[in-house]
């Protein structure tokens, strides 16, 4: 059981082990290995093909593993170490602490994008974009979208998808308009393009708005905040069924066969979505 503790609340000390260790897994290879298998997972729902992470229901148990297996890698460094998260509804300037040079580095140079400081600056050395994987040699970064401002999310649009009574809904893609998975995935809700998880990406800009979006250390933090957003939304709702839909499709539905049921094997784990509901013996946040 470990704890997953709010970014800001992080010592210099944190700060300095979680960097020593995700620059370690880039140096071995590995952080490279995550960021090629979200970009292979990055399906969405105008292919036919099964869609496990993006546009479905099983975006949170899906990501839930994702950063459990990310985590792990982590702890295999350094055991002292867990994933902290990013609760954008507070720390919401390109100037807050999780930007400084101490952490993850700041926004792009005008231009190029390029981060020129922190640890993750490619002139720093220890963070070159896999370019077999990506476009670009290094990191970018927009924050905020100065030449078209953009806003992070605010508490209540958080509390507005908090406040959603029914998990997921048909058609379980991208245009469900109820139900608290895609109000936080956040695709085309009302003529809305980016909300929440969504808005959070291209307020980062740079390499964090493609399918390759993990290239940016941020992802973890962001997605950690995602996760836990499903454990309140959980504690909010204790009479409501935690995961929908319950059973696999019918096979006339446009669906079957591209989203995941319950108790439908994910992949690459053959983990099911069942088998994430409980992450309390697994970890806890701060
Ligand atoms: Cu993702
Ligand atoms: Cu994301």
């Amino acid at each position: 059981m470990h704890i997953r503790k709010n970014q800001r609340d992080l010592t210099p000390g944190e700060k300095r082990r979680l960097i020593e260790a995700v620059l370690e897994l880039k140096r071995r290879g590995e952080y490279d290995e995550f960021v090629r298998m979200h970009g292979e997972f990055y399906v969405t729902d105008a292919e036919a093909r099964p869609r496990p992470a993006h546009m479905t229901p099983s975006f949170f148990p899906w990501h839930r593993r994702y950063l459990l297996e990310f985590e792990q890698a982590l702890q295999r460094i350094d055991p002292s170490v867990t994933v902290p998260y990013w609760d954008w509804t507070a720390d919401r300037s390109p100037v807050s602490s999780l930007w400084a040079d101490d952490f993850l580095g700041g926004t792009g140079r005008i231009g190029d994008r390029q981060v020129m400081d922190g640890p993750f600056a490619h002139r720093h050395g220890g963070w070159r974009i896999n370019s077999r994987i990506s476009d670009g040699r290094y990191l970018t970064r927009n924050l905020g979208r100065p030449s078209d401002p953009l806003a992070l999310p605010t508490r209540a649009d958080v509390d507005r998808a908090l406040g959603q009574p029914v998990y997921d809904a048909p058609p379980w893609n991208s245009t469900v308009r109820s139900g608290f998975r895609n109000a936080v995935e956040g695709w085309n809700v009302d003529g809305e393009r980016w909300r929440l998880h969504n808005r959070v990406h291209r307020w980062v800009g740079g390499l964090m708005t493609g399918a390759t979006s993990p290239n940016d250390p941020v992802f973890w933090l962001h997605h950690a905040y995602i996760d836990l957003l499903w454990v309140r939304w959980r504690r909010a709702h204790p009479r409501a069924a935690p995961y929908l839909p319950h059973t696999r499709l019918p096979a006339g539905d446009p669906q079957a066969g591209r989203i995941f049921a319950l108790d439908d094997p994910m992949p690459p784990w053959d983990v099911r979505p069942s088998a994430l509901l409980d992450h309390s013996r697994l970890y806890r946040y701060a």
